[in-house]
C-alpha cells in the first residue's frame, strides 16, 4: 500500500510538473497599470490562466501589438464583451475575459488539479 501511494504520489508530481508551464507575466508590465485598482494586478490581465498556460488572452495579445498601455489600446474593446478596455481597468474588470465581472482568476490551475487528483485516486485503486 506505502509503495502505491509513493508511486501516485510521483506519478502526480509529474504530472504537475507537466501540465503547467510556468508564467510569462512580468512585473515591469505591470508598473503600466499602477493607477488601476488592485482586481486587475494579476496574471491573468494578459494570460489566459494565472499559471500562464494556455498563452495570452485578447487583451495580452492587443498589449503586446500595440507595445504597451496606449490610447488606442483602452479604445479598444479586446474581449469583445461591448466594454473598453479602458472602462473595463477602470471598474477593476478584467478586458480579457469576457466573463469575468470581478476579476476571478480563470478556472484552468484549479481543472488541471482535479484532473490529477481523480488520475491519482484511480491510480490508486488500480494498484
Ligand atoms: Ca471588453
Amino acid at each position: 500500500m506505502v509503495q502505491s501511494l509513493l508511486k501516485a504520489t510521483v506519478f502526480a508530481m509529474l504530472a504537475i510538473s507537466l501540465l503547467i508551464q510556468p508564467s510569462l507575466a512580468r512585473p515591469e508590465y505591470m508598473k503600466e497599470f499602477k493607477e488601476y485598482p488592485d482586481e486587475i494586478k494579476r496574471c491573468t490581465l494578459c494570460h489566459v490562466q494565472s499559471s500562464g498556460y494556455g498563452g495570452l488572452n485578447p487583451f495580452g495579445r492587443d498589449f503586446a501589438a500595440e507595445g504597451g498601455l496606449t490610447e488606442k489600446l483602452l479604445e479598444m474593446d479586446s474581449d469583445g464583451d461591448g466594454y473598453s478596455n479602458g472602462a473595463e481597468l477602470s471598474s477593476g474588470s478584467l478586458p480579457g475575459n469576457p466573463e469575468r465581472v470581478d476579476g476571478k482568476e480563470a478556472p484552468g490551475f484549479v481543472l488541471i488539479l482535479s484532473a490529477v487528483v481523480l488520475v491519482t485516486v484511480a491510480f490508486v485503486r488500480r494498484s
